[in-house]
């Protein structure tokens, strides 16, 4: 069995849908990161960066100690590795597909990340919203620029990294399927293929279930007070902070 610590946002998203793929158990461990569940001592000592998604694998290929994993780059290596699936074993169909996981991992995820934070959650936080023009045009711009990448490559090829789905699809499509939210519905026009593509995924069942796992965890409704305590936890984050939360989790045993 695997535990999946997580909370359902694209992150979480990847390694569900790669479960489901692979056809591999899992058990969902949440991971309230608005309510600060991500410093808790136990999870810290999964994942140090104070960020979901991890895993725990019970059963490592091997035998051996259970191994935790976070990271949803290695993740997804790690369970491709595990299943023998998504990952082609020639050295230079297989570096194919990496090169397209760590482009999302240092490209796409950050900078929708930061589109999203700018455009959506900025005007909750900033005391001034010009204060937010040169953060949404950097990180919007850099979404376009990305989306243009991976529209001329789906312009090529069936899938991101030729013409098998594989871990690179897996890692992107949670991202990329929510453009339109981002940007505007329009942006499909500018990007036909990448819209082909992302279509074409959302309809495999397992991308459809792992997309819906733990859906419920994130639906409560919440007072202005707990959205705005939540968004401290999430948007407020130095050091210090980090390094009180973690001294106080692990003096409360948590
Ligand atoms: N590079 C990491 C990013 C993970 C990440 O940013 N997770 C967010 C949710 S999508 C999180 O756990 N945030 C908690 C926090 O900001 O403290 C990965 O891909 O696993």
């Amino acid at each position: 069995m695997i535990d999946v610590h997580y909370w359902p946002t694209p992150n979480g998203w990847k390694v569900t849908i790669m479960l489901e793929e692979c056809g591999l158990d899992y058990n969902i461990v949440p991971v309230d990161i608005g309510g600060g569940d991500q410093f808790s001592a136990r999870f810290l000592q999964i994942s140090p960066n104070n960020r979901m998604p991890a895993i725990v694998d019970h059963e490592p290929p091997g035998g051996g100690a259970p191994l935790a994993l976070f990271e949803s780059g290695a993740i997804l290596e790690y369970l491709a590795e595990k299943s023998g699936q998504f990952l082609p074993a020639q050295t230079a169909e297989k570096y194919k597909v990496l090169q397209w996981v760590h482009w999302q991992m240092a490209n796409l995820g950050p900078m929708m990340g930061n589109a999203n934070h700018f455009k959506n959650y900025g005007k909750n936080i900033a005391d001034d919203p010009s204060q937010l023009e040169y953060g949404i045009k950097r990180f919007v711009g850099e979404v376009d620029r990305l989306s243009g990448v991976m529209d001329a490559q789906l312009s090529a090829s069936q899938y991101l990294a030729g013409n098998s789905y594989s871990i690179a699809d897996i890692i992107t499509w949670p991202w990329a399927f929510l453009l339109g939210r981002l940007i505007d519905e329009e942006v499909w026009e500018t990007f036909p293929n990448l819209k082909r593509w992302v279509d074409e995924v959302a309809e495999r069942p397992a991308v459809q279930a792992g997309r819906n796992a733990g859906a419920e965890l994130g639906k409560k409704e919440l007072t202005e007070a707990e959205e705005k305590a939540r968004r401290e936890i999430l948007f407020n984050q130095t050091n210090e902070k980090v390094r009180a939360a973690r001294e106080a989790a692990a003096k409360a045993g948590a």
